[in-house]
């Protein structure tokens, strides 16, 4: 744990952002009246079933790291909570992951069907675009440089690659290089891009961005081994979606590979290296800190 994290209330930081950041996503959403309401519910649906919002809170603690306003930062928070509930709706369809639950509810296809479940995830991402250029550019970084973050973060190079390659690997033996392949793009970028964009709604500095960067990449890491780790010892009831499945499908996970054990470690590695990283914000990135911790020890 990290010095500043043991007097931090994470669990009040990440009620108060949450609740924040559902009032904003009510606003950002066209409301379930807007013709035809279908699609409108679907959308809806899976943003408020109940996910832990790290995202947005992540991105709303780097803008407060680096000195900046939350109002600022909302937009961007609420637009990459908009692209990872999306990334779950697909994720979830039958012809990727084949789930029936997801943040403790039955999945949006299995509520409202495959084919809005697609069209649910498409609006999620398109407008997670129209609602990143609602906030206020900052004079080192414009809305295209914040667009292009998003686009590239969730794009063939980052988070789809990750996904793509995740079901090319489907019941082969990778290694564990492969395996990092795979969680740095699937996992990492999104939660990288989250800390990246809180700090350039706040203006940050190049080196600053550099150290978010750092630990955003970090954390995501850790996040994805955590999270598979999870899987392992959880049960479907803790975590609000079916757990087991990486074993019954012989997936390749970090438990898998390298044992519970080392797993364990190599999330605390990863994480130190990302408190490391947050060195430049002498004792104002304690939210992050907090945060960092949090992941790690999560239990759902
Ligand atoms: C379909 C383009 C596309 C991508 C899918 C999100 C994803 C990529 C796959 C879901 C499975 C998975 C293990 C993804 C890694 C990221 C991850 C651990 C997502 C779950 O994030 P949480 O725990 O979820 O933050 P909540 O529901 O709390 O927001």
């Amino acid at each position: 744990m990290a010095a500043t994290t043991a007097n931090f209330d994470v669990q009040g930081f990440l009620a108060s952002r949450s609740e924040a950041v559902n009032r904003a996503l009510d606003r950002f959403l066209p409301s379930v009246r807007a013709r035809p309401p279908t699609i409108h519910k679907a959308m809806r649906y899976s943003l408020f079933a109940g996910g832990k919002r790290m995202r947005p809170a992540l991105c709303l603690a780097a803008a407060q790291a680096c000195g900046g306003e939350q109002a600022d930062a909302m937009p961007l928070a609420c637009a990459v909570e908009c692209i990872h509930t999306y990334s779950l709706i697909h994720d979830d369809l039958p012809a990727m992951d084949n789930d029936d639950f997801r943040r403790g509810k039955p999945t949006n296809h299995k509520v409202f069907g495959e084919g809005i479940a697609v069209l649910a995830g498409d609006a999620l991402l398109t407008r997670a675009f129209e609602i990143a250029v609602q906030g206020r550019p900052a004079a080192r970084y414009s809305h295209r440089d914040m667009v292009l973050e998003l686009a590239r973060a969730s794009g063939s190079l980052e988070l789809i690659a990750g996904q793509a390659a995740d079901l090319e690997a489907e019941g082969k033996k990778i290694s564990a290089p492969q395996l990092k392949f795979i969680h740095e793009r699937k996992t990492s970028a999104l939660l990288r891009c989250s800390v990246r964009l809180g700090g350039m709604s706040a203006n940050c500095s190049a080196a600053r961005l550099a150290a978010l960067t750092e630990f955003g990449y970090n954390i995501g890491l850790a996040f994805q081994v955590i999270d598979d780790i999870l899987d392992v010892t959880q049960t479907t009831k803790q975590l609000g979606k079916t757990a087991g499945k990486d074993a019954a499908v012989h997936k390749a996970t970090y438990p898998a590979i390298v044992g519970l054990e080392k797993s364990r470690n190599i999330a605390r590695q990863l994480t130190d290296k990302a408190f490391a990283a947050l060195k430049i914000f002498k004792g104002r990135a304690a939210a992050l800190e907090a945060l960092a911790d949090f992941l790690l020890t999560r239990d759902k």
